[in-house]
């Protein structure tokens, strides 16, 4: 009976396990199937970003930032629109006082450079005739006390002025050398930049070709997923199905075999009952013929000892329980005839089987839309299949890029001819600072030996001879500056012009804009010159802002005019193509009818319990005869009595007679009540059995029909739940990659294959080039120069003062006639005072 309990615990579980599962089947979430996966595109874009030029920074910046402070300060005026825009239209009739006006500052210099042209050159011209009549120059006539301090004074002088003079010429040397070799790089840049320009427009379709053969990537993405969404869907109905379906098959198991013994104790009672009856008839004829043989020799007069007692015992000795008052079973045992008619547990695993089957069947059921499906992936969206098609050519494309062409092609000559006239740029430079470096060369010299001479003097055996020589070479310097004077502030003012120019007029006003707001102004270029035009930028963008737009990587059809319109938004809209694919997504379906839960069969047999009337049958009624003696009295106690009496008596006739009872009633009692007795206990166990377990078996058999017919009324809605939650995350997967795709597209097509960037990278780099590159080290080498030549002068005089110093001092006139033949005539008198 315990046993059977066993069997319907699970049956009891079952009904909070459903209300449970079932409320979750339904809540699917996007986990199982998880976001797109990261896809990686390649690259199609050249490099065509433009490498930005720079100058690295270095040891002469603090040298180029002073340089444009000083021309700042030269040229205060701002940019000249009016006069560049009547220069570049009508140079005829360019004002000259309009030019020295803006000018002004360089006309400053250019009076300054003339004064020194004019001074220098003519005071060289009288030192020499000055010299040559030996009035000029000299020596020391008296040795007084301030000598010493003088002479030291112009000596330090002197030395200060050759260090700065030294300073200037490196500094010359040093900038020569850098504009020389920024030259060859910033030249070879330009045909680089030329064709970076050429390839803006002309590679874009190429790339956008490019750009849309990777639709493939998602697309074959897709559709390698898409073979798995079958199983997917399956085994998500499986899993969050298998809760419930587990619990109800596990109940429908137990609820079998729980019938199965129901029905054998059924079975079994029926059986135990008319054989009780067969053997209760038996017994009750032999019962009766003993008690009255009994009671007839009890009665007997000659029967000695406790007779009476005896007799009483022998009269109960009849039936007590009777097997015919128990209520008949044979109409519940006619009901319940042939069930189970179904093997439960054989049908449980096949329907278990099925259910676990679901993913396969699945795929199997899904197969046809998936075919569809993929054949519907594999078109190409119209869009993106135009992606490169679309892309309108610039009207000026063509030209343009036969105009760099050309350009490229005919710079060519000209780049290298700029390499020549560098070289010779280079060596003038080279000569110019050899030629201070001369002078300083002599006045080191000069001091050198001078000074040594000085040293020498106080030793008697000395020879004037040193410092003569070093006097000479003081004069020979001085010579060389008058000479080089000339030349120098000549190259030095035209250089300054030039640079200083490029400087302030064009670096300036580029650095801030100011040139591309002239360029903008309608009127202040030649028509010829219209650089909207000759770029082909759209009508209602200026340069300016076609160059910011450029700088911040705008994309090319908003900068440039193209002659269709591109709408690259138009082009990624993809939509038709997820919609269709989304709308056969949503038919995606699986059908789980093949899952009975419970055969025919089996629903026949538990339907045939529940109607059987089992629970009617009056199990009481068989416990009352179940409890009553089989025998009214002790037949045992009683055989053992007779014997006792049968020993006491006279009569050994009687003795004999009830011994013989006594035997028979043994004999009675072993081979038909005994039997009877084991037959009312196996009785006992049937009812008892079926009196507790019936009232739980029917409620379970009732929930387990209504729970199954429930059960497979809900589950295909299920199912389509899942199957439609499933897809539906699934199409999010998937979408996943499209929009991947769409916007690596966006991305590549605006930031790298159609953006305008080379365009403001390529007047950057000319401005780096012009500006940084070329006008900087050039504008500081006539900066260094200048500072050497305006330093010439003080070079002269302390050169012309000292040297004096280190002539001999002369106590005879005598020994002069031999300085007549000296290229510089020392002259005795010292009327010229320099
Ligand atoms: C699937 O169902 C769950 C629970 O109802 C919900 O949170 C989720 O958003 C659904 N997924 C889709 C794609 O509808
Ligand atoms: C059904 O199959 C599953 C998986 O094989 C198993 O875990 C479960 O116990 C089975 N249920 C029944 C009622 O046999
Ligand atoms: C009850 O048992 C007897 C003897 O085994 C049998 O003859 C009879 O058909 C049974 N009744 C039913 C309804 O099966
Ligand atoms: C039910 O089927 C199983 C195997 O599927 C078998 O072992 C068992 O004997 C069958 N039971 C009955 C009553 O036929
Ligand atoms: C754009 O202009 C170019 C050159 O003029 C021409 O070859 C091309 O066909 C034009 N494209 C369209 C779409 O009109
Ligand atoms: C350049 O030419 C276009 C017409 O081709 C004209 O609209 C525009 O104003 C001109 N720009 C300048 C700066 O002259
Ligand atoms: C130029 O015009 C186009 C439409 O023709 C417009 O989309 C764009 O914003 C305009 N650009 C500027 C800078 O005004
Ligand atoms: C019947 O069974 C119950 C318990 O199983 C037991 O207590 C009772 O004594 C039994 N009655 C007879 C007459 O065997
Ligand atoms: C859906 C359904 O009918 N569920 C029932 C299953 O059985 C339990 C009792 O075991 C009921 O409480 C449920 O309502």
């Amino acid at each position: 009976m315990r046993h059977t309990l066993g069997l319907l615990a699970p049956l009891l579980g079952l009904g909070l396990g459903l209300a449970l599962s079932l409320r979750g089947a339904a809540a699917a979430d996007c986990e199982s199937i998880g976001p797109a996966e990261h896809l990686v595109f390649t690259p199609a874009a050249r490099t065509r970003w433009l490498a930005p030029q720079v100058r690295a920074p270095g040891p002469l910046d603090s040298l180029y930032g002073t340089v444009r402070r000083f021309l700042s300060v030269v040229q205060l005026n701002p940019f000249p629109s009016g006069l560049v825009k009547t220069l570049l239209n009508e140079p005829a009739s360019v004002k000259v006082d309009e030019v020295v006006r803006y000018e002004a500052g360089y006309v400053v210099c250019a009076v300054i450079a003339g004064l020194y042209l004019l001074v220098v050159p003519t005071t060289g011209l009288c030192f020499c005739c000055g010299r040559s009549r030996r009035r000029c120059g000299g020596r020391v006539k008296t040795e007084h006390k301030a000598m010493a301090c003088e002479r030291g004074a112009f000596m330090a002088f002197l030395l200060l002025t050759t260090l700065v003079l030294l300073i200037g010429m490196v500094c010359a040397f040093v900038t020569n050398q850098h504009m020389h070799e920024h030259t060859g790089p910033s030249v070879e840049a330009i045909p680089e930049t030329l064709l970076s320009l050429r390839g803006l427009v002309s590679d874009v379709p190429q790339e956008l070709q490019a750009v849309a053969q990777q639709f493939s990537l998602p697309q074959g993405r897709v559709s390698e997923e898409l073979d798995g969404v079958g199983v997917d869907i399956g085994s998500t109905i499986h899993a969050q199905l298998k809760s419930t379906v587990y619990l109800l098959l596990a109940s429908v198991q137990s609820l079998g075999r729980a019938l199965q013994v129901c029905v054998d104790h059924l079975r079994a009672l029926n059986a135990t009952v008319v054989e009780l009856q067969v053997g209760q008839q038996d017994l009750e004829l032999g019962v009766r013929e003993h008690r009255e043989r009994l009671l007839a020799l009890l009665q007997d007069p000659g029967c000695q000892g406790d007779c009476a007692g005896a007799q009483s015992r022998a009269r109960a000795l009849e039936l007590g329980a009777d097997f015919h008052q128990v209520p008949s079973v044979d109409d519940v045992l006619h009901r319940l005839k042939g069930v189970p008619e179904a093997n439960f547990s054989s049908m449980v695993q096949e329907e278990n089987s099925t259910f676990n089957a679901l993913p396969a069947l699945a795929e199997v059921q899904t197969a046809n839309l998936v075919k569809e499906l993929k054949k519907m992936v594999a078109q190409q969206p119209e869009g993106v299949r135009t992606l490169a098609e679309g892309f309108p050519g610039s009207d000026g494309s063509s030209r343009w890029s036969q105009a760099l062409e050309d350009l490229e092609q005919s710079s060519h000559p000209y780049l290298q001819e700029v390499q020549r006239y560098e070289t010779y740029r280079w060596i003038v430079g080279c000569v110019l600072c050899s030629m201070v470096l001369l002078v300083v060369v002599c006045n080191l010299l000069g001091l050198n030996l001078g000074i040594w001479g000085l040293s020498a003097r106080e030793d008697p055996s000395h020879s004037e001879a040193k410092g003569e020589a070093g006097a000479r070479f003081l004069m020979v310097g001085v010579g060389l500056s008058f000479l080089f004077a000339a030349p120098l502030i000549l190259l030095v003012f035209a250089t300054f012009l030039v640079g200083g120019n490029v400087q302030t007029l064009v670096c300036r006003s580029w650095e801030s804009g100011e040139l591309y707001e002239f360029a903008d102004t309608p009127g202040n270029l030649p028509p010829s010159m219209n650089l909207s035009h000759l770029l082909g930028l759209r009508k209602n963008i200026s340069i300016q802002r076609a160059y910011q737009q450029c700088k911040e990587g705008a994309a090319l059809w908003r900068v440039l005019k193209l002659n269709a319109s591109y709408d690259l938004d138009k082009h990624l809209d993809i939509s038709q193509y997820t919609g269709k694919l989304q709308q056969e997504l949503h038919n995606l379906r699986v059908d789980i009818q093949s899952l009975n839960l419970l055969s025919p069969a089996a629903r026949r047999d538990l339907e045939a319990l529940q109607s059987s009337g089992l629970e009617n049958i009056r199990y009481p009624d068989f416990l009352v005869q179940i409890q009553k003696p089989v025998v009214k009295t002790n037949m045992e106690q009683l055989a053992r009595e007779l014997e006792g009496l049968a020993g006491a008596q006279v009569n050994s006739a009687l003795g004999q007679q009830l011994q013989k009872e006594a035997h028979e009633l043994r004999t009675l009692y072993q081979e038909k009540v005994v039997p009877q007795q084991s037959l009312v206990a196996k009785l006992n166990l049937s009812v008892r059995t079926l009196e507790s377990s019936v009232p739980h078996l029917q409620v379970s058999t009732s929930d387990v029909l209504a729970n199954v017919t429930y059960l497979r009324g809900e589950l295909p809605a299920w199912a389509t739940r899942i199957a439609k939650n499933v897809s539906e995350c699934f199409l999010i997967r998937e979408m996943g990659y499209f929009s991947q795709y769409v916007a690596w597209v966006r991305e590549e097509v605006t930031q790298r294959i159609a953006t305008c960037q080379p365009l403001s990278a390529a007047l950057d780099n000319g401005r780096v080039i012009l500006c940084d590159m070329m006008a900087d080290p050039w504008n500081a080498f006539w900066f260094c120069l200048a500072w050497c030549t305006f330093f010439l002068i003080p070079s002269i005089i302390f050169a012309v003062k000292t040297s004096k110093y280190f002539r001999p001092i002369r106590k005879r006139l005598s020994s002069t006639s031999s300085e007549e033949t000296q290229l510089f005539h020392i002259p005795r008198v010292t009327s010229l005072k320099l």
